[in-house]
C-alpha cells in the first residue's frame, strides 16, 4: 500500500525529512499549487512565481530521480484549492491511507494537517541546526533570551570559526566594525540574475493572470528557481558581495537595492540552499584570506545565530504569537505601504524597492518601514500581514519573530531588550535618502521637519511608564527631560498633528 509524501512549496530539498522516510518504490510524492496558500495574504507576485516555478522544477528533478510524483498546477480543473483538500483527493486517487509530511513553518498549516481526516505523520524539519527541543533546553530557566548567548552555543556546536573552545580572532562578534555608511564611489555588483526559461515563463503567465492585481512588480523576474542556480548565486555572492558584507551591512542607498547583501534568504528558506553549504562557503573564503573576519563572522552570525534563534522563538511562543500587542498599538497601516506614495524619501524608496524586487535588506525592513509603523503606533498584526505578503523570503516562522518581536516590540521584549526606534539622524547617517526628501532631517519640529524626529520623542514620551526605567534607554530619556518645556511641547504637538494627518489619510 503506497503512502502520500507531502512536499510543500518551501520544502524543496532532496534531504527533506518526509522524503528520507519514504520508499521510492512504493510511495507517491504529492505537490500542489493551491489557492489557499497563494491567497492567505496577498503575496507579492514575484514570491508566488518563485514558489511555483521552484516547485515545478523540484517535482521534475524528483521524477528524474525515480520518484512517482503527482503534481497539481493552480489552474488544474480538479484542484481542490487547499493542502488538506489535495491530500484527500490524491488519497482517493491512489488508495493511500496515510501521509508522510515534514513539519510546516507556520502554525496555521500545522493545525490544518493535524485536523486532516487521514493520519499524517509529521517529521521534524531537520534542515535547521537547532531542533525545537534543543531551543527549549537552551531557553529553559533563562531570565532573558538574548540572541548573542544562543549564537555562541551554535558556534560551539558547529565549530564554525572556532579555535578549540575560543572564537577565531579572539572575539565572538565583530559587529562594531559593521556599521559603516556606504561611500559614494562604492560599487556593488548585486545578486546573480537568471533569465526565465520555459517553465518560469509559463508560471509568470499564470501569475500575471491570477495575481496581477497584487502589490508588486512581476517582471523582470530574475530569481534562481532550482538548486543549481541557487548554488551559482551563492558562489557569486561569496566572490563579489561577501568581502564588503560586514562593512556595509547597515548602509542604505537610494539607487542600490542590494549593496553587499547576499539575497540568499529566498533560496535558503525554500530549501534550494542549506545553511551548511552557505556557512562552509563563507568559512572557506575566510580561510583562503579572500574576506575579512568581520564579514565572515557577521554573515555566519546571521545564519546560525539570528535565523535559528528566530525560528526557536516562533515555535516556543506558540500560535498566538502573531496576535501579541504589548504596546497596545491600534492605528491602521497607512495606505501608502501599498503604493510608496509618500513625501518621506526613505519610506518611498524602501516601499517602491519592495514593490519592484520583493526584497529589502534588514535595515530597510527594521529602521525604515518597521521603525515608522512602531513610531506611529500601527497595529502590529497589520504590520505582520504586510511583511508576510511583500517579501519573497517571508514565511511566518521567520517573518513573525522579526516583525512582532524585533521590529514592533509587540511581544513585550522577548526578542529585543529595547525597541528599535530612531529619529531621522540615524537614517541620515546610514543612507543617502534624506538628500531627496521633502522634509528636512535637520529640523526637529514643525511642518517641514523630518517626521521621524518628533515621532521618536513622542514614542518615548507615550511609553515612558514602560521604558523609562530601562537602563538601555536611560540616556535617551535624560536627553528628552533636558529639553526645555517649550521644545518638548512643540515636539509633541508636531507629532500629534502628523498622526492626525496620517489617520485622516492625508498625503504625508
Ligand atoms: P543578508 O543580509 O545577506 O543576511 C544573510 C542571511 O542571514 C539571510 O539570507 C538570512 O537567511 C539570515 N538572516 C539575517 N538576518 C536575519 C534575521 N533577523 N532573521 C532570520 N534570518 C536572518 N528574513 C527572512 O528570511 N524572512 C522574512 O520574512 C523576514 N522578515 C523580516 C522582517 C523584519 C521587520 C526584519 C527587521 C527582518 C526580517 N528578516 C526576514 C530578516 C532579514 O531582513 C532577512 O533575512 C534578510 O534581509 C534577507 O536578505 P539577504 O539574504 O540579502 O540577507
Ligand atoms: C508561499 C506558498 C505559496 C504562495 N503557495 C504555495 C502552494 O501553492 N503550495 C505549497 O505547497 N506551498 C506554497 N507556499 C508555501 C507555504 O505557504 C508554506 O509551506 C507555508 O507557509 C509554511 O511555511
Amino acid at each position: 500500500m503506497s503512502r502520500l509524501v507531502l512536499i510543500l512549496g518551501d520544502q524543496l530539498s532532496d534531504r527533506i525529512a518526509a522524503l528520507r522516510e519514504a520508499d521510492r518504490e512504493s510511495d507517491v510524492v504529492m505537490m500542489a499549487e493551491v489557492a489557499s496558500e497563494a491567497e492567505y495574504v496577498p503575496h507579492h507576485p514575484k514570491k508566488i512565481a518563485f514558489v511555483f516555478a521552484a516547485m515545478r522544477k523540484f517535482a521534475a528533478a524528483l521524477e528524474s530521480a525515480g520518484w512517482r510524483v503527482l503534481y497539481t498546477k493552480l489552474d488544474d480543473p480538479d484542484n481542490a484549492g487547499s493542502i488538506p483538500g489535495e491530500i484527500l483527493r490524491r488519497a482517493e486517487e491512489t488508495g493511500a491511507k496515510e501521509v508522510l509530511a515534514t513539519e510546516p513553518g507556520e502554525w496555521r498549516l500545522i493545525s490544518a494537517l493535524e485536523d486532516c481526516p487521514l493520519p499524517v505523520h509529521m517529521f521534524p524539519d531537520d534542515r535547521f541546526l537547532c531542533s525545537h527541543e534543543e531551543f527549549e533546553d537552551w531557553a529553559e530557566g533563562r531570565k532573558d533570551l538574548r540572541m548573542e548567548w544562543f549564537y555562541r552555543e551554535m558556534r560551539r556546536k558547529t565549530g564554525l570559526m572556532m579555535e578549540g573552545d575560543k572564537p577565531a580572532g579572539g572575539k565572538w562578534n565583530y559587529d562594531h566594525d559593521n556599521r559603516k555608511a556606504a561611500p559614494k564611489d562604492a560599487e556593488f555588483s548585486g545578486p546573480m540574475r537568471f533569465t526565465p526559461d520555459e517553465t518560469v515563463e509559463a508560471v509568470l503567465a499564470l501569475v500575471e493572470d491570477r495575481f496581477g492585481v497584487n502589490f508588486g512588480t512581476l517582471r523582470p523576474f530574475w530569481f534562481a528557481t532550482d538548486q543549481g542556480e541557487a548554488r551559482r548565486a551563492l558562489a557569486h555572492f561569496i566572490k563579489t558581495g561577501l568581502p564588503g558584507f560586514g562593512d556595509y551591512q547597515d548602509a542604505m542607498l537610494a539607487g542600490e537595492h542590494f549593496l553587499a547583501h547576499s539575497v540568499l534568504s529566498i533560496y535558503l528558506n525554500a530549501g534550494l540552499l542549506c545553511w551548511e553549504d552557505i556557512c562552509a562557503a563563507v568559512v572557506d573564503a575566510w580561510e583562503e584570506g579572500d574576506v575579512p573576519i568581520n564579514a565572515a563572522e557577521g554573515y555566519i552570525r546571521q545564519v546560525i545565530g539570528w535565523r535559528e534563534y528566530m525560528r526557536g522563538i516562533y515555535f516556543r511562543e506558540g500560535p498566538d504569537y502573531t496576535t501579541r500587542n504589548a504596546l497596545e498599538h491600534k492605528r491602521t497601516r497607512p495606505g501608502f505601504y501599498w503604493t510608496g506614495e509618500t513625501k518621506m524619501a526613505c519610506l518611498s524608496a524602501a516601499i517602491t524597492q519592495t514593490r519592484d524586487e520583493a526584497y529589502a535588506h534588514h535595515i530597510q525592513r527594521l529602521m525604515v518601514t518597521g521603525n515608522f509603523t512602531l513610531l506611529t503606533g500601527i497595529d502590529p498584526h497589520d504590520v505582520h500581514e504586510w511583511y508576510l505578503a511583500v517579501y519573497a523570503d517571508a514565511y511566518e516562522w521567520v517573518e513573525a519573530p522579526n516583525v512582532i518581536g524585533m521590529s514592533q516590540y509587540a511581544d513585550g521584549g522577548i526578542v529585543g531588550s529595547k525597541p528599535y526606534v530612531s529619529g531621522g539622524g540615524y537614517l541620515k547617517r546610514m543612507s543617502d535618502y534624506c538628500k531627496g526628501c521633502a522634509y528636512d532631517v535637520g529640523e526637529k519640529t514643525g511642518d517641514h521637519a523630518c517626521p521621524y524626529n518628533y515621532l521618536y520623542w513622542n514614542f518615548l514620551h507615550q511609553h515612558r511608564d514602560r521604558f523609562g526605567k530601562n537602563p538601555r534607554m536611560a540616556q535617551m530619556y535624560r536627553t528628552w527631560m533636558k529639553m526645555s518645556d517649550d521644545k518638548r511641547e512643540a515636539t509633541l504637538a508636531s507629532a500629534e498633528a502628523f498622526l492626525s494627518r496620517l489617520e485622516a489619510g492625508e498625503d504625508v
